[in-house]
């Protein structure tokens, strides 16, 4: 068993095209506008419940999504606006579930921490701390049994890397070499707790060692070095050598949720990383610099995701309330799908 320290690849940089870049440029734009909306609309009171944005954090869930393929699983936390756009959810739907309504992806019942599509192997959405990594396993152990060659992401925040289930289910995944790529998005705070003030040994990714669990810790403020330790997670699990943890330092610029005083770390901290880190900024300096995009051909792209966001805040203002009837619906499920396990 080995376990490494590393980035992307050196030359990871040099061989990207620029349609990829564009493409990295526009999702990540995409999330961070469409989350500032949701802040707007938080701050007008058609949001209620908690909200928790994930400005900051673009990098991480785009460049994972560039390495995974059709059929690929995600789950994660509270903080899941940006894993649900990255995988191709629809913005109008996700923003009218923040609104509480109809046309949301759980018909205005579940909120911002409540949402699914089984279309895009979504599966949410959870709010209590951690429940949702033994989710992620059990949702790889279900592709193990089928015998597909699909692999599960499962993120988790720094600090639930400190909560128990994580290490029951390090131990079940390895055991049965489940393909799961455990993804912690240490962006160094748990709510209003930094990293240094709850966690002895911070090098989460190497964690996995006492199971036998290999692991990385990547750059998450660069989308290039994400999708390149992603694809090498991938890799690992689906050629049946078990779980990949991937430790993606990265940070949220907002506040824990949108009622947060911010009072434990500096304005100037975040102004830092604003300035000298930020996600979207490095990629459009790489398309600047490489002579890939024009100042005028990124205005458009800035334009067509105003319009995006824009549209969708206007659908989700005007889809209905759901109907008190509805209050009866989706209790229990009633298609389960069957499988019969893959041959030994
Ligand atoms: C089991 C449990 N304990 C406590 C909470 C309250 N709580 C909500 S978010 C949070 C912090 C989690 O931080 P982290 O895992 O780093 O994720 P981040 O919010 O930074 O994305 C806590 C303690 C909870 N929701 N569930
Ligand atoms: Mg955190």
């Amino acid at each position: 068993m080995a376990t490494a320290k590393s980035g992307a690849k050196p030359d990871a940089k040099a061989n990207v095209s620029a349609d990829e870049l564009k493409h990295y440029y526009r999702e990540m734009l995409l999330i961070r506008r469409f989350e500032e909306k949701a802040g707007q609309l938080y701050g007008m009171g058609l949001i209620g419940g908690f909200c928790h944005l994930y400005i900051g954090q673009e990098a991480v869930v785009v460049g994972l999504e560039a390495a995974a393929d059709e059929g690929d699983k995600r789950v994660t936390s509270y903080r899941d606006h940006g894993h649900m756009l990255a995988c191709g959810m629809d913005p109008k739907g996700v923003m009218a579930e923040l609104t509480g309504r109809e046309g949301g992806y759980s018909g205005g019942k579940g909120g911002s921490m409540h949402m699914f599509s089984r279309e895009k192997h979504f599966y949410g959405g959870h709010g209590i701390v951690a429940a949702q990594v033994p989710i992620g396993a059990g949702l790889a152990f279900a592709d193990k049994y089928l015998g597909n060659d699909r692999v599960t992401f499962t993120y988790f925040g720094d600090g639930a890397a400190n909560q128990g289930q994580v290490y029951e289910t390090y131990n079940m995944a390895e055991l049965w070499d489940l393909p799961v790529v455990f993804v912690i998005e240490n962006n160094q705070y748990a709510m209003g707790t930094s990293t240094k003030r709850s966690t002895k040994s911070p090098t989460y990714w190497q964690r996995g060692a006492a199971y036998g669990i290999e692991g990385e810790e990547v750059d998450g403020m660069d989308v290039l070095a994400v999708k390149a330790a992603g694809q090498k997670a991938v890799e690992h699990c689906r050629a049946g050598k078990g779980p990949y943890i991937l430790e993606v330092k990265t940070y949220r610029y907002r506040g824990h949720s949108m009622s947060d005083p911010a009072k434990y770390r500096t304005r100037e901290e975040v102004q830092k990383m604003r300035d000298e880190r930020d996600p979207i900024e490095n990629v459009r300096q790489l398309l600047l610099t490489g002579s890939h995009a024009s100042e005028d051909e990124l205005k458009a792209i800035d334009k067509e995701i105003k319009d995006i966001v824009n549209e969708a805040a206007e659908f989700s203002k005007d889809s209905p309330e759901p109907d008190v009837s509805e209050l009866w619906t989706d209790i229990y499920a009633t298609d389960i799908p069957q499988g019969e396990p893959a041959e030994a």
